[in-house]
């Protein structure tokens, strides 16, 4: 009895120092196992006398389930142990202050484009719009473009399928035929209708695409029309914005004539720094004109009384030459390492 009871202790002992479940069931077997002590004890019950052998099962069967207990509350911290070696091994720490959400920021072509109403607002102007998706009538032949004109072609021009005469707008000029006529709906009953003074933001749409353009750009165009308003109210606007956009009053700006459907006469604005790297140098900058008296009837409006004038500019092209930058491609390819820099 002496030796079972050692027996038990070795074995709890033996079972506490291990801490690998494989080396745990080698144990086991060392006391539980086909020859182990325990059995070795079991198989010399039967050469034992009568009256011992009864007494003696009774205590090894004891015995065998303390080592099974034991056995088992090992087994369990070894498993526990493991479970919490992988837990430890994966943990995430909650008290970690969060990443955050990074700080937002306008693409530089908005911010050219909200500079843009600013300074138009501040004269007078209101920011119109309309729709990207555009009626052949409002885009072309509202402004007086011929039928025949190479920017109506699928080559140029981004048409809906399954929509006739439906398409993507290739300027804004569409939005201010829309206004004029909403304005004339409004006020052309008056004896002294009031001016027009907007500026149409947006994107516009062309077939087209590489290091200068891609199929989607922005563009502001701007329209007057009143009564006697004429091209030096064009030359007067145009300058003092340019030298308001760049913060250069020395900025040199010039017209030169040209040609556009729907303006007559017609001009290029041409600008020219004078300091940095570009001094001296004309830029092609924007276009302009005297809005076609056919255009002004397609907005209902009289051309024998009153006159506009018009133009349109890129504002990425203007963001580019603001800021330095000498591909295009750059503002559309949503690099964040890129655009990260103008806010
Ligand atoms: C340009 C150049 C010249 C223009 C004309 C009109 C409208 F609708 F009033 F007729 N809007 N914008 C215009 C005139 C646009 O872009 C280079």
């Amino acid at each position: 009895m002496q030796h079972i009871e050692q027996l038990i202790s070795a074995a709890t002992t033996e079972f506490a120092g291990v801490n690998d479940a494989a080396q745990l069931e080698q144990a086991k077997a060392r006391y539980l196992g086909k020859s182990g002590s325990l059995t070795e004890l079991l198989k010399g019950l039967g050469k034992m006398p009568a009256e011992e052998r009864r007494s003696a099962g009774a205590a090894i069967n004891r015995a065998k389930d303390q080592i099974e207990a034991s056995l088992n509350t090992r087994r369990e911290a070894i498993k526990r142990a493991a479970l919490e070696a992988q837990l430890d091994a994966s943990a995430l720490d909650i008290t970690l202050p969060g990443r955050g959400r990074g700080r937002g920021g306008l693409h530089p072509a908005i911010r050219t484009l909200e500079r843009i109403q600013e300074l138009f607002r501040s004269i007078g102007f209101e920011v119109a719009d309309g729709p990207e998706i555009e009626e052949d009538w409002y885009n072309f032949t509202a402004l007086n473009t011929p039928e025949n004109h190479p920017a109506r072609s699928m080559h140029d021009t981004f048409y809906l399928e399954d929509a006739p005469g439906v398409l993507l707008r290739t300027h804004t000029s569409p939005v201010q035929i829309r206004y004029m006529k909403a304005h004339v709906a409004r006020y052309g009953h008056l004896e002294h209708m009031p001016e027009i003074r907007i500026i149409a933001p947006g994107r516009v749409y062309r077939v087209d695409s590489d290091a200068t353009h891609s199929p989607m750009f922005h563009q502001v165009e701007g329209l007057w029309v009143g009564e006697n308003v004429c091209f030096a109210d064009l030359k007067g606007v145009a300058a003092d914005f340019l030298r308001r956009f760049f913060e250069s009053d020395d900025l040199k700006v010039r017209f030169r004539p040209s040609f556009f459907p729907f303006t007559e006469p017609s001009a290029e604005i041409d600008v020219a720094f004078m300091s940095g790297t570009m001094e001296g140098r004309w830029l092609e900058i924007a276009g302009c004109g005297m809005v076609h008296p056919n255009v002004l009837r397609n907005g209902g409006i009289d051309p024998e009384r009153y006159t506009g004038f018009a133009f349109g500019m890129g504002p990425d092209r203007l963001t580019m030459l603001r800021y330095g930058i000498d591909d295009l491609r750059l503002f559309y390819d949503g690099d964040l390492r890129f655009l990260a820099q103008f806010n």
